[in-house]
């Protein structure tokens, strides 16, 4: 099965933030599918991905993120 991750993400405050953020994460090298969730300031990220990478892009976007288990 397909590694999963679960990140906190800052700075959103809108439908287009989230789309923003997605798309990110899709860009991201092994990531298979990510969801946000603006109210849970969530992603959730399923792929096997460098958790690092997924940080990274979130943060080049413009927004905060953290890994959490
Ligand atoms: Mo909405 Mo988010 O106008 O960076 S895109 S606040």
């Amino acid at each position: 099965t397909l590694p999963t991750y679960m990140l906190l993400i800052e700075g959103m405050t809108c439908a287009s933030c989230v789309s923003r953020v997605e798309k990110a994460l899709q860009q991201v090298a092994g990531v298979s599918q990510a969801r946000v969730n603006l109210g849970e300031r969530s992603a959730l990220v399923l792929g096997d991905a460098d958790p690092q990478q997924l940080v990274a892009a979130v943060d080049a976007a413009g927004y905060g993120a953290q890994v959490v288990d």
